[in-house]
């Protein structure tokens, strides 16, 4: 690995770059510019110091013809790109001074970047780590995607209820963005097939849409790699402008075929449940799917011929299920257009794809009715339907006559409405299935995907999560960085994250420790100063931040956490101080739209928070501050806050997490369940040094199988009744307060209330160890100083020793 050094420019230089791209690419002066000027004219000028990069990168792959990983998700959460660029180009303290030069404020600059939410939550974010760290290790990747107009909605709370707006995320204009029209492609949809030899077939389709792709770089830190991810955008194609109407006059009838097509890409879904079996849902998938393989395909052909290499030099990773019908499009392109026999095409097929899984709540595995499958996609369906014989006769051969295996097996599901299981499909149709921590890669194979471990064990591995080090250090936390390199000597530990273990040494040094405090109290100030004026809510910057940010989601329990702040109060309030401390506790998250149970514990805790905050008497000990619109931003400011991370969730239904991840990696303690790569967390930070509470899975899962009465624990434990109570008839009562009542006391189906005391009494020792300053630092030491496992750095090398076979190809230096 080439180790590139970032300075490259003075403030000199940059200041003639930026005023020469404001008068190039804005048509102004920097005395007229408006500051989007200024910010368009500065992401030009930080560009232009990548583009270099990606040509010498795009030059040693196209010598080397190197295996590729090809990366394709329905979602990236890339975050702003500014601040992380500049810091990569090493040019951020030149283009501040370039900026004060201009009499500029770099703050009025920043506040201008915009962030692309083009996904939902953790499955998103996690896409974009794994690119950094590919881009970091000189891993020729692309990553491929949808540039959805519209990204995950914008959170507003109006009386404590969730309102959703439209995520308008490139108004004015993506200055990181680079169109490539030459490479449209098209796509079709609907229509009807022809049976040929051979499981060969036609398809003739009814609709055809334009797929035009446009790509962000991806810069490596520390090297001359920039990779690119590629998204893709539909535009309709000419034929849809239907020229006799237009000739008629009827303009609006001409051009509703032109808006049908462009709303494939218009918006993204955000994840619900309750929302599955939409048309428009499916064709998103189909559409990238069909984009990316074209592409990929092109770009193989760039260096080799015939199809032999093609599994060679290409890996396709599929991030759920969401990218799955590639597996029948690739058949469908080698057996029907390019005329390969089925089994020389099908093992083509199953040594390029790998498929990770994202979750183990059998609900939320994805299917698709098979009717809508043959209406959109007759020719996929066909090829679905062989592929899925094949492999049943495959089974019927090695154990015959057991008709449950399968119907267990099976990819199509039975019994009602026919469906088409998406993870059967995934794993059937490729050579390697992963959970995405040790536990959940465990109860995969003895749960969820139990009927395939026994005919495939060999497909299956775990490859823990990792975040980037860079995005939730260095640009998200720059002091605990600075203090970190200090004491390390250089910043060459943002690419070897386990070389933190050298912090252990600093444990027992009092001056390391103070400054250490001093890092997370000015975290703690400026999360003070930015919930003050989003929420109107101020801060005790030295109390201790308890921070719970994911997704709202009936699995994750929120609803326990507040349960707990409430107890809190009730304490506070009789003057029960003994287990006390003063406490920020911060809420983040975004439920998805049709959620109602997730959307009425949202709106409790702005009850909640409404009235704690209010309430003089409680003041010097609790506040509740539930931030709006949580998405990567934001996260880049709360997390570096963060004393205590909330990882609550019931045991056996996370299936990693990751801002566990990042919050340990900030030196927060976690208070959690042995839940998804929380039991990894737990193992390397040491048992002492992590909050542990409620059941196991197997406990869960036993409890969850048995009669449960959670009344029971709510008439044997005051403080439980009381909370409760309080959300009934008392001072946390709402509007749909009785149905999350009623729904914790008639089923709780995540066992909220078993858990209550073990986690009340958790919480209890973290107070008492809080109140020892010295022994929470030195804990919180040891967190970061044991968790450069959490990197995506590791999670890449494992993904590349276990799963791609791919190796670095570094660029020639500058
Ligand atoms: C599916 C169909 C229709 C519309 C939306 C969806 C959809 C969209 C997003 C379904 C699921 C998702 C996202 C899932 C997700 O983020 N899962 C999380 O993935 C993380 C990264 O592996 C894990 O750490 C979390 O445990 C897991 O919940």
């Amino acid at each position: 690995m080439t180790h590139v050094s970032p300075v490259c420019a003075t403030p000199t230089e940059i200041e003639f770059e930026l005023v020469g791209n404001l008068a190039r690419s804005r048509g102004t002066t920097v005395e007229s510019a408006s500051p989007q000027d200024l910010y368009q004219a500065l992401a030009l000028t930080v560009r232009d110091h990548l583009v270099d990069r990606y040509i010498r990168t795009t030059e040693a792959h196209y010598a080397a013809n190197p295996r590729f990983v090809y990366y394709l998700s329905a979602e990236y959460l890339l975050g702003r790109q500014l601040g992380q660029n500049l810091l990569y180009t090493g040019t951020a303290d030149v283009a501040r001074s370039a900026l004060e030069a201009l009499g500029v404020d770099p703050a009025d600059v920043a506040a201008l970047d915009i962030e692309p939410g083009l996904g939902n939550g953790g499955l998103g974010r996690l896409a974009a780590c794994l690119l950094d760290a590919l881009a970091t290790h000189d891993i020729p990747a692309v990553g491929y995607g949808i540039r959805y107009d519209f990204g995950i909605f914008k959170q507003a709370f109006q009386e404590g209820a969730q309102h959703e707006r439209p995520d308008d995320w490139a108004y004015y204009g993506n200055p990181w963005e680079f169109p490539a029209p030459d490479d449209q492609q098209r796509v079709g949809f609907y229509g009807s097939t022809e049976p040929g030899e051979g499981g060969r077939g036609t398809w003739t389709p009814g609709e055809v849409v334009l797929g035009e792709p446009s790509h962000m770089l991806v810069p490596g830190y520390g090297t001359g790699t920039v990779n690119i991810v590629r998204l893709w955008r539909a535009r309709a194609a000419r034929e849809s402008f239907d020229l006799s109407l237009f000739s008629a006059g009827q303009y609006g009838e001409a051009v509703e075929a032109i808006v049908r097509e462009e709303k494939i890409s218009k918006v993204l879904y955000p994840d619900d449940s309750t929302e599955l079996g939409r048309e428009l849902r499916l064709k998103q998938q189909y559409f990238l799917v069909a984009c990316s393989l074209r592409d990929i395909i092109r770009r193989y052909r760039l260096r080799n011929d015939g199809w032999d290499a093609f599994a060679d030099k290409v890996v396709i990773q599929l991030n759920d299920t969401h990218p799955v019908i590639a597996i029948p499009e690739l058949m469908r392109i080698l057996v029907d257009e390019e005329g390969l026999e089925w089994s020389k095409a099908w093992s083509i097929t199953q040594r390029v794809f790998a498929y990770t899984c994202h979750t183990l709540l059998p609900e939320a595995l994805e299917t698709w009715p098979v009717w809508l499958l043959r209406r959109l996609l007759p020719r996929h369906l066909e090829i679905i339907f062989l592929i899925n014989h094949l492999f049943l006769q495959q089974v019927e051969r090695l154990h015959p006559g057991e008709p449950e295996r399968l119907r267990l097996l099976s990819i199509i599901e039975e019994g009602g409405e026919q469906r088409v299981r998406m993870a059967h499909l995934a794993v059937i149709g490729s050579f390697a299935v992963n959970g995405v921590a040790a536990l959940h890669s465990r109860l995969l194979t003895e749960t969820t995907l139990r009927a395939f471990a026994d005919v495939l064990p060999h497909h299956f591995h775990n490859v823990t999560n990792g975040i980037s080090p860079r995005r939730f250090l260095l640009v998200a936390n720059p002091g605990l960085t600075r203090l970190v390199s200090q004491r390390l000597g250089g910043s060459e530990w943002l690419r070897d994250l386990d070389r933190l273990a050298e912090l252990e040494s600093a444990v027992g040094d009092p001056d390391f420790r103070a400054k250490w405090q001093a890092v997370k109290r000015r975290n703690r100030q400026e999360l003070a100063q930015y919930a003050l004026t989003a929420t109107g809510v101020s801060l005790d910057p030295d109390a201790l931040c308890d921070v719970m940010i994911k997704r709202f989601h009936e699995y994750k329990r929120q609803v326990l956490r507040v349960l707990h702040v409430i107890v809190l109060y009730h304490r506070i309030k009789r003057g029960d101080l003994a287990g006390v401390v003063p406490r920020s506790i911060v809420f983040g998250g975004k439920a998805a739209p049709g959620y109602h149970a997730a959307k009425r514990v949202m709106r409790l805790a702005n009850v909640v928070a409404g009235v704690v905050n209010a309430d003089p008497d409680v003041a010097p000990y609790l506040k509740v501050a539930f931030l709006p619109d949580y998405n990567v931003t934001r996260a880049e400011l709360i997390i570096p806050a963060a004393d205590l991370s909330e990882q609550i969730s019931m045991a056996g239904k996370e299936a990693s997490g990751t801002s566990n991840m990042k919050l340990a990696l900030n030196g927060a303690l976690t208070i959690g369940t042995l839940d998804g790569a929380n039991v990894e967390i737990r193992d390397r930070v040491g048992a002492e040094n992590f909050f542990l509470f409620g059941l196991d899975a197997a406990d869960a899962a036993a409890l969850r199988a048995g009669p449960y009465n959670p009344r029971s624990y709510y008439e044997q434990d005051y403080e439980l009744k009381a909370a409760i109570d309080a959300i009934t008839g008392g001072p946390f009562a709402f509007d749909g307060g009785d149905i999350l009542v009623g729904d914790l006391l008639g089923y709780d189906e995540y066992l909220t209330l078993a858990d209550f005391r073990s986690y009340t009494d958790c919480q209890d020792e973290v107070a008492r160890v809080w109140r020892d300053q010295d022994e929470w630092t030195r804990r919180a030491i040891l967190n970061v100083a044991r968790s450069g496992f959490f990197s995506s750095d590791r999670t890449i090398r494992d993904y590349c020793r276990d799963i791609w076979r791919a190796v670095p190809v570094p660029p020639k230096e500058a």
